[in-house]
Parts: structure tokens; sequence; C-alpha cells
């Protein structure tokens, strides 16, 4: 299962198409927009989330709510759309009072990009590397969630820390999974803890004030998983490779942690790999302790996920960095408009589909894709082998 994705942030929609759709699986709109709606919310985002009620359209490849085997395409419009069709209008002239982007944001892919495709209006980079590139994304991931949820595997994240303030964690590997999504939506922050959420305003309100912007950390966790989900034989296809890949792929992600993460280095193995129990009454192996984050090999070991990435913090500041004005050469001051100060508890939503699309593409490798009946049966059937060993 993978998508694609068209569209920029002041066009006229967003698009997504999956190819790779197993036939028989059931999808709910809702539930489409009840992720896009997370996805928007989040104490510290700005003023664009009052015009946007984003909501999923679906084209092709479901009918009466259930996948027909063939591409799922969808769109996600753009509300805000009507405010630039002069400036953003796919045909006919420029504007003659069009003002072009050529104070280029440090940390934003501006610069770079318009070097790279020779434009003399960083609007052409920056449109298409707006976070708001990921709504689309969300969209197409709820296929891979469904998929998943179908299988008795479910994804949640949470926010673990913004800028200086960090939640408290006692062994989050082992205890991540018992977090409730109750928790966790009901904290503006989407954190799950009721002190550290409001520590996290704070600070963000401090950013406010100063003008800045912030990034943070934040898991995303997978419950119910098989165990031999992934390979440790074909390099690409090593789940620490899948979902690292995917969590990249996200604007501004600059570090990804597989449960203790970079803590492993610094400790002996002895405090470090987990050891093996026989699970008697439920017939399987298990693990006293999940420092690896539910990942041996570049496979599931069957307990939960836990991987957690760093944001940096966004680009576009209210109190704008050096830049170079890209029509004169001179110093100037970088970009500043209407922005977010903070998207981590959006970026935690973006990154629960990313880790479902990677986990339902290796689902499928393991147990087949036409139809969701032939996967059912091939995965009853490995239960049943794995029982009775
Ligand atoms: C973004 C700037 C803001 C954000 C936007 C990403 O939008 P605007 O420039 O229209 O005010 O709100 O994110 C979204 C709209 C979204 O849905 O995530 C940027 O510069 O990347």
């Amino acid at each position: 299962m993978r998508y694609y994705t068209a569209g920029e942030s002041h066009g006229q929609g967003l698009v997504a198409i999956i190819e790779g759709v197993p036939a028989g699986l059931k999808v709910s709109e809702e539930q489409i927009n009840i992720d896009l709606a997370r996805r928007q919310s989040g104490y510290g985002r700005g003023g664009r989330q009052k015009i946007e009620r984003d909501t999923v359209q679906v084209i092709s490849g479901i009918r009466f709510g259930r996948t027909m085997g063939s591409p799922v395409a969808m769109i996600v419009k753009n509300r805000d759309w009507e405010n630039w069709t002069d400036r953003m209008a796919p045909f006919g002239e420029a504007p003659l009072d069009l003002v072009r982007e050529v104070t280029p944001r440090p940390g934003h892919a501006d610069l770079v990009g318009a070097l790279k495709t020779n434009t003399d209006d960083c609007r052409n980079i920056l449109e298409r590397s707006s976070a708001r590139t990921t709504a689309p994304r969300v969209a197409a991931a709820g296929i891979a969630r469904e998929f998943l949820a179908e299988l008795g595997v479910d994804i949640f994240s949470y926010v673990v820390s913004i800028g200086s303030v960090s939640m408290r964690e006692e062994n989050p590997y082992m205890n991540a999974a018992q977090y409730t999504p109750l928790a966790i939506e009901t904290s503006e922050v989407r954190c799950p803890d009721a002190e550290a959420t409001e520590a996290m305003k704070r600070e963000i309100d401090r950013a406010i004030k100063t003008k800045d912007s912030l990034g943070g950390t934040f898991r995303v966790v997978v419950r119910g998983l098989l165990p031999g989900v992934g390979d440790y034989a074909v390099p690409t296809e090593r789940l620490t490779s899948t979902i690292g890949g995917a969590l990249f792929s996200i604007p501004a992600i600059k570090g990804v942690e597989f449960g203790m993460g970079f803590e492993c280095a610094r400790r002996p193995g002895s405090q470090v790999h987990d050891p093996i129990e026989l699970d008697r009454a439920n017939a399987k192996f298990t693990r006293t302790s999940n420092n690896a984050g539910g990942l041996e090999g570049g496979m599931t070991t069957g307990m939960p996920l836990v991987v957690t990435a760093a944001m940096k913090p966004i680009p576009t500041l209210m109190q704008p960095l050096q830049t170079v004005n890209l029509d004169t050469l001179e110093v100037a001051q970088a970009s500043k408009e209407r922005s977010d100060v903070c998207a981590v508890p959006a970026a935690a939503v973006v990154a629960e589909g990313e880790v479902a699309f990677a986990l339902a593409d290796a689902y499928m490798r393991k147990f087949g894709s036409d139809n969701m009946a032939d996967i059912k049966a091939a995965i009853k059937a490995y239960k049943q082998r794995l029982n009775t060993m």
C-alpha cells in the first residue's frame, strides 16, 4: 500500500491517491474527518486553522463504504483558496500587484528550493513545503489505519515535550501503551499529563510573547502487533528502515528513536536488551522490558511499538532572522507572515498515519494483499502455527 499526493497550501485543494488497497476493507469517512480535525488541533496553531475545516471527499475506489481493490482517490479542499484565486491561478498572467517572496526564511525550504527550481518567487516552494500538505497524507492514512484496526492493531500518539518542558514518564517503552486516547485528546497539546499540559501551554505563551516558535518531541505507540512482521533479510524491508524513512518524510522531523533509542548507546548490553520469557497462559513469547520499542532485527516482536520523533521549531518567526533579499542581494529580514507558533501536537497525528502506512504495507507483504478475507485467513493460520510451537 502506497500513496501519492499533490496540492499546495493556498491552491484549490490537496489530493491523495492510495494504491495497493485490498478489496473488502470497511472505510469510515467520519473517522477520516476526525483524524483531519485532530491534525488541525493543538495549542499554538495560527490563524489559518480558524479558516479551514478539513473534510475528505472520496473520488474513487470505495463503494458502499468498502474498498473495491482499485486505487482510492481523495480531495481535501482549501477554504482559503477563495482569497488566493488571483495569486495562485493555474493559468493566465500574474496580477500586476503580485508581491513575490524574495526574503527566504532560514530553516525553511524557501532558498534552496528556489535555487534548485530556478524561480524568482519563493512562494512556488513554500506552497508545497508547507505543513498544509500533511492534510491529504492524514486523509490517505485513514485507509492504512482502518486496515490495521480490522486486524486488531491500533495506533495513537502523544506529545512528550514542547520547547524545554517535558512530561515525566516512568519506563515509557513499557508503559506508554497504557495511556488512554481520552487523556491525550482532551489535552490542548495532546499530552496525557495534565500538569505538563499546562506547563507546555505556558511555554507556548512565552514564545508568542517573545515572537519565537517552538519544536518538541512526541511518541507514536502501536498496540496489537503480531511478531514477525517486517524483515531482517532485506535491508529496505526492515521496519526500522521503512518507519524511520516515513517519519523523516514529515517536514521538520529531525530525529527518530526506536524504544530507548540513543540512550541504548550509553548503556551496557545487560541494561539494554529485553529478556525473553514464555507466557504460557497466552502461549506466546514475551519480553520483561521493551527497551527495543517493539522491534528486533527490523521485525515486530509483538511488544508495543514505541517510536519517538523530534520536531524542530517552525521557521516563520515574528521577529525574523537575517536573510538575503534575492532581488537586491542586500541583507534583509526574513519573511514574516501568518503562521503557527508550535505544531508538535499536529505533527504527532501526521506521524501516526506514516507509521500506519509502513505497518500496513509490511502486513500485506506477509499476509497477502488482494482482499481482507484472504488476509485474515492467512493471519489465522500464522497465529495457529505460532501457538502450536
Ligand atoms: C504554514 C503556515 C500557516 C499554517 C500552515 C503551514 O498557514 P498560512 O500561511 O496559510 O497562514 O497554518 O498549516 C496549515 C494551513 C495546515 O493545515 O497545517 C507554513 O508556512 O508551512
